[in-house]
């Protein structure tokens, strides 16, 4: 039986005129299938959590089994460069990608190398998700042009890979951030209420994206346009956003803004605060005054607390007052947190107005 199957195969090979030497290895394999190996089956077929299809098939029975190859590919019977697995039954395909069909045979070769056909084929695809994030944190006011940062979390991929966030600012896809971390930030250029959403992705295999998490409702409204003034309010009183600790007297100098001025007048202790309410978050200037008098510090400190600390710098207060001075530009969140504050450590201080203008 055998000796007359390769004795066919020669016929064959002779009648297409091969030189042996130049046989295509296709050919071989099939020209030799049934003198010494029989079909394989594979026996069963798993996909687990690793991105791995594990294989496992009857061994051939056929004599002088060596080994076998196992051959996977795209396309049906459409298979790349196989892969010698040796003498075992079992192979563990590693490295797939996740929604990509996988068509997967066997084949056994013997001492000679002559090599079976294919066995049956089997096919499928490594599922991959990744969970929708269960985190959205955030402001849920802001003003145009002040950045909100907004944080997510809680995706995770099936495969165990990393994952990366997207942020949709707007809530209908139309304005999405890009692909990255958790903690991100927007600034919107206009009013409205913006609905905020989350979605998350497989880092390895970016199609692979979860379902949207929200949404976070965000009401953005204008920046404020109108300055803020506070002047000082009389000798030893507290109003109107002016407190103050120690002593302050009214000034008799020229050039202040209002009514009058004060300067200190008690002992080193005195500081006088200035406290505003910020209507919407944002980014300030703020302007100091004071009146001159020789006897002045020239190192009077003026400290101007905001969202991001506290910023002290000093004036000479025997010149250069009885106008508005910039002292900086700084954030200031919503509210009374804020102030600036003038002190009398280093000398007698004055204290007139402060302003805050907004962009
Ligand atoms: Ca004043």
């Amino acid at each position: 039986m055998a000796r007359s199957l390769l004795y066919q195969t020669m016929e064959r090979i002779n009648s297409k005129r091969y030189n042996t030497r130049e046989i295509p290895y296709s050919l071989l394999r099939n020209s030799f299938i049934t003198s010494s190996i029989l079909l394989l089956t594979l026996l069963f077929f798993s996909i687990d959590s690793g991105a791995q299809i594990k294989l496992a098939w009857d061994p051939s029975t056929g004599p002088n089994v060596a080994g076998y190859r196992v051959y996977y590919g795209t396309a049906s019977r459409t298979y790349g460069t196989p892969i010698n697995v040796g003498n075992v039954t079992t192979y563990t395909l590693n490295g797939l990608s996740p929604a990509v069909v996988y068509y997967i045979a066997v084949t056994a070769y013997d001492r000679a190398n002559y090599e079976s056909d294919y066995s049956n084929e089997v096919s499928g695809q490594i599922s991959e998700t990744v969970s929708r994030p269960t985190v959205l944190t955030g402001p849920t006011g802001g003003t145009t042009g002040h950045p909100c940062t907004y944080t997510t979390g809680g995706s995770s991929s099936t495969l165990g890979h990393a994952v990366q966030y997207q942020f949709d600012w707007k809530g209908d896809g139309s304005d999405l951030s890009p692909w990255g971390s958790a903690t991100q930030s927007k600034t919107w250029t206009l009013a409205g209420t913006y609905n905020v959403r989350v979605r998350a992705r497989c880092l390895t295999h970016t199609s692979v994206v979860s379902a949207w998490f929200g949404v976070l409702e965000v009401d953005v409204t204008p920046l404020p346009t109108e300055e803020i003034i506070l002047d000082n309010a009389a000798a030893g009183v507290s109003n109107g956003g002016c407190s103050f600790t120690g002593t302050w007297c009214t000034s008799f100098s020229a050039g202040y803004y209002g009514v009058d001025s004060l300067y200190s007048c008690g002992s080193e202790t005195d500081t006088y605060r200035w406290t505003p309410s910020i209507p919407a978050a944002g980014s300030y200037e703020v302007y100091v005054r004071w009146t001159t008098h020789d006897n002045r510090s020239t190192t009077v400190p003026i400290s101007v607390t905001h969202a991001g600390g506290t910023t002290t710098k000093t004036y000479n207060q025997q010149t250069g007052g009885q106008t508005w001075v910039l002292h900086g530009t700084y954030s200031f969140n919503s509210g009374t947190g804020g102030y600036v504050q003038v002190s009398g450590i280093y000398g007698q201080a004055c204290a007139d107005a402060v302003r805050f203008v907004p962009p």
